[in-house]
Parts: structure tokens; sequence; C-alpha cells
């Protein structure tokens, strides 16, 4: 396993003491969902330590006891007790860390904070099953994935961090397949907000290394290619 500590810049000194409560952060590399995770911590300013996980031959401690009903990442470990599900995670962060005038990542508004937890969920549930299945699928498979990611894609009214991963791999995936799946044509609202997104601070210099995320998920289609052929 591969340790590291991320030191965020603390806005002001004395929370310089309430920081050093032990945070560690469970990922994988290229996860998106680790990433969202990791831009809620910069957005709120906690230093953590990161903890990658070798998915492919997880740890006992994964397993057992950071996340035992589904052994994913990413599991964010606050006082030495687990939180798992990066929706469940950026929630946790935003009302963990509420002190001092700090930032929330959630609106205040119940309604507000309502229509959030729905786009969560929305990109979990139908979003992100929709991109996948159009980039793991060929030929008449990938017409009828894309038709159905399109669908789900003309459902979002607004954007924001439980979106966010979108913005980094849908661009990839699109590059791999070489067929552009959101286009400026049919998306102008989506690819700006992508844009933006990407560019900005906290998002642009935490993110995969982007050559070795290409292998991968070029990898990963070839085998999903492979199987269904
Ligand atoms: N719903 C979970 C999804 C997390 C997830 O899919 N993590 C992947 C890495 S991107 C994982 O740990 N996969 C290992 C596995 O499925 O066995 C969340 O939001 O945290």
């Amino acid at each position: 396993m591969d340790h590291h500590h991320h030191q965020a810049q603390a806005e002001r000194p004395e929370e310089a003491e309430e920081e050093k409560e032990k945070v560690t952060l469970h990922g994988f590399w290229s996860s998106p969902y680790v990433h969202k995770v990791i831009w809620a911590l910069q957005l709120k300013g906690v230093d953590y330590d990161y903890v990658e996980e070798d998915l492919g031959n997880k740890s006992a401690q994964l397993l057992e006891q950071l996340n035992p009903v589904h052994g994913k990442v990413p599991v964010l470990v606050h006082r030495g007790k687990p939180v798992a599900e990066s929706d469940v995670i950026v929630e946790f962060i935003d009302d963990a860390w509420n002190n001092r005038g700090r930032r929330r990542i959630l609106p205040e508004d119940p309604y507000e904070r309502a229509m959030a937890r729905l786009t969560a969920r929305f990109q979990q549930d139908q979003l992100s099953p929709a991109i996948w299945r159009w980039f793991t699928t060929s030929g008449e498979e990938q017409e009828a994935a894309r038709d159905a990611a399109v669908e789900q894609l003309l459902e979002l009214g607004f954007a924001d961090l439980s979106l966010g991963p979108l913005a980094y791999v849908v661009p990839i995936y699109e590059e791999i397949v070489g067929v552009r799946l959101v286009t400026e044509e049919r998306f102008p609202s989506l690819t700006a907000w992508m844009a933006r997104f990407l560019g900005s601070p906290v998002v642009r210099d935490h993110l995969p290394p982007m050559d070795q995320l290409r292998r991968r998920y070029q990898a990963v289609r070839e085998a999903f290619l492979k199987r269904a052929g």
C-alpha cells in the first residue's frame, strides 16, 4: 500500500490544531468516486492521509473492517471510525467540518439540499450506469446504450460536486471509443460546465494522471469487449 499525506492550506492559523485529529482516505488512484471525496476534503481544507487500496487484491482491513458490506473505496476513517459510500462521505465531511464559517458543500436551504441529494442519487443509480454501459459495449448494443445515456443526460437540469467525476471520465471514454457522447451542439451548457469544473483550482490540481487513466480505461474496455465477443 502506498501512503501519502495531504496538507491542505489552513485558512486561519487556529485551524492547525483541530486538523491534527486523524483523517485517512482509503482510495484507488483512478476512481472518480474517490476523487469526489478528495475534492470535498480540499474544499473544506481538511488534512488527511491517503492509503492506496489494491482493488485486484483487496486488503483484509478493507473487507473486514472498513467496508465489509461492499468492499469498495472510497472509505474515510475519522477518529478510527470508517465511513463508506462517496456521497455519504461528502455529506459527512460537510457536517463534521462545519465550524468557524467554513464553506458549505451542500446548500443550506432544505429544498435545495434535497435537490442536491437527488442529483447525487441520479448520478449513482441512472446516469453513471448508462454511460458505463455505453463505454463497455460495441455495435448495436453500444448504439442502444448511447441513446439511453443521452436520455439520461438530457434529464440534467443542474450540476454540482456529485456530477463532477463525469467531467473527467467522459472525455477519456470518448477518446478511447473514438465517438463523442456529450457534444457541444447537443449539450452546450453541460460542456461549458464540464470545462469550468475541470478548470477550477481544487479540481485541476487534484486529478488522476491522465496518461495512466487512458491506459487503464483502454484495458478495461478491451476486457469487456473480449468477454462479450
Ligand atoms: N457507490 C460507491 C461506488 C464506489 C465504487 O464503485 N468504487 C470502486 C472503485 S471506482 C471500487 O471500489 N470497486 C471495487 C469493487 O467493486 O470490487 C460510492 O459512491 O462510493
